[in-house]
C-alpha cells in the first residue's frame, strides 16, 4: 500500500516524527500551501501551532510537510515553521511540480495533493487540512479542475477537511469525487459543509458520527482491496461558522475581482482567499482557524482509532 521511496531522494523526519515512526505511534499529515499561500502572517503560524499542538493533546504526532531548498521534510522543527510562514516567495507545489521543487532545490508548500503523496511515501495515512482544492465555478470554459481531486482517487490517505469552499462549484465537485470513486463522508451530519458554513444545500453522499466508525470502514476498504483516499468532510463549530447567504455575498464579490484581474491557474485559490479576508476584514480567517483546528482534532482521533 505505501509506495517505497528511494534512498537517494533528500528526505527529513523531524525528530518527533522519526520517533513517533520508530515506536509505530499515530502520526497526522499537515498541509503547507494553507501556511505559505492561504493566510496571511501572523495568523498562519498561530494556526500552524495549535493545530499542531492539537494534534498531540490527541495523542497523535503532527507532521507538517513543505520542501525547504530542495530537501522533503515530513514534519517540521519549530523554527523551520516559523521561518516558512515567514517566507515570501515559496512555490505552491501540486503532484506536477513536487518533484521538480526538490530537483531545483527550491522552497515549496505542499497542496492537498502534494501532501498526500508525500505523506503516503513516509506511511503516513491520515491528514487534516482546511478545505480541498475543487471543481471551479464556470470549469466548463476554464477546465480549472484541482489536481487534489485526482490525488483523492489515486493516494491512500484519509483527508480531514472542512468540505469545499463555496468559491468552487460544489455540486460539480462531488460528481467528479463520485465518478472517481472516492468515498465522500460527512461527520455527524447527512449535509456536505461549505467550509466557512456548515451547510451546502447538499446532501452527503456518506456519513459516520464516529472517529471509530470511520476507522473501521477504511479498515473494510483495505480488507476489499479497494485503495485510494478517501475525504471526511468535518462541519465547522457553530461559534464560528460565516452562514451561508452572507458569504455568498462576498464570493460573488471575489469572483467578480478575479475575474477583472484576469486571475487563472494556480493564483486563482490564494487570490480568491485573500479578497475574502479583505472583504470580511478578516473574520473569514478567523472561521479558517477554528475549522483547521477543528479538523486536527479529528484527524487525531481517527489516527488513533486506526492504530487501536
Ligand atoms: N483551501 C483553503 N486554503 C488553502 C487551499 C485550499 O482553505 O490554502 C489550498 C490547498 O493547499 C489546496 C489548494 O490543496 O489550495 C488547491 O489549489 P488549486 O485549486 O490550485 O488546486
Ligand atoms: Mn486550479
Amino acid at each position: 500500500m505505501t509506495k517505497p521511496i528511494s534512498p537517494l531522494l533528500p528526505i527529513a523526519y523531524s525528530k518527533e516524527v522519526a520517533a513517533a515512526k520508530h515506536r509505530g505511534a499515530p502520526i497526522v499529515a499537515l498541509e503547507s500551501t494553507i501556511i505559505t499561500h492561504g493566510m496571511p502572517y501572523p495568523g498562519n503560524i498561530e494556526m500552524a501551532r495549535s493545530v499542531e499542538a492539537i494534534i498531540r493533546e490527541e495523542g497523535a504526532v503532527p507532521a507538517t510537510i513543505a520542501v525547504i531548498h530542495g530537501t522533503l521534510h515530513i514534519g517540521l522543527e519549530p523554527n523551520e515553521l516559523e521561518a516558512l510562514a515567514q517566507t515570501t516567495g515559496a512555490m505552491k507545489v501540486s503532484r506536477a511540480d513536487l518533484a521538480f521543487a526538490i530537483a531545483e532545490r527550491r522552497t515549496g508548500a505542499t497542496t492537498v495533493a502534494a501532501t498526500m503523496i508525500a505523506a503516503a511515501r513516509a506511511g503516513v495515512h491520515v491528514f487534516a487540512t482546511g478545505g480541498i482544492g475543487g471543481v471551479h465555478r464556470g470549469a466548463e470554459d476554464s477546465f480549472d479542475i484541482s489536481a487534489d481531486l485526482e490525488e483523492l482517487a489515486r493516494t491512500p490517505v484519509i483527508v480531514v477537511c472542512a468540505g469545499a469552499k463555496a468559491i468552487l462549484d460544489i455540486p460539480k465537485t462531488l460528481e467528479v469525487l463520485e465518478t472517481r470513486g472516492v468515498p465522500v463522508v460527512t461527520f455527524g451530519s447527512t449535509e456536505f459543509p461549505a467550509f466557512w458554513s456548515r451547510v451546502s444545500g447538499l446532501k452527503s453522499p456518506l456519513s459516520l458520527n464516529s472517529p471509530a466508525a470511520i476507522a473501521n470502514f477504511q479498515k473494510t476498504r483495505e480488507q476489499l482491496g479497494i485503495d485510494g483516499g478517501m475525504l471526511i468532510a468535518n462541519p465547522v463549530p457553530e461559534a464560528d461558522e460565516i452562514p451561508r447567504e452572507e458569504m455568498e455575498i462576498y464570493i460573488e464579490r471575489a469572483l467578480d475581482s478575479a475575474e477583472r484581474d484576469e486571475i487563472t491557474g494556480k493564483a486563482v485559490t490564494p487570490y480568491l482567499l485573500s479578497t475574502i479576508f479583505d472583504i470580511t476584514e478578516g473574520r473569514s480567517l478567523k472561521t479558517n482557524i477554528a475549522l483547521v483546528e477543528n479538523n486536527a482534532r479529528l484527524a487525531a482521533e481517527i489516527a488513533v482509532a486506526l492504530a487501536d
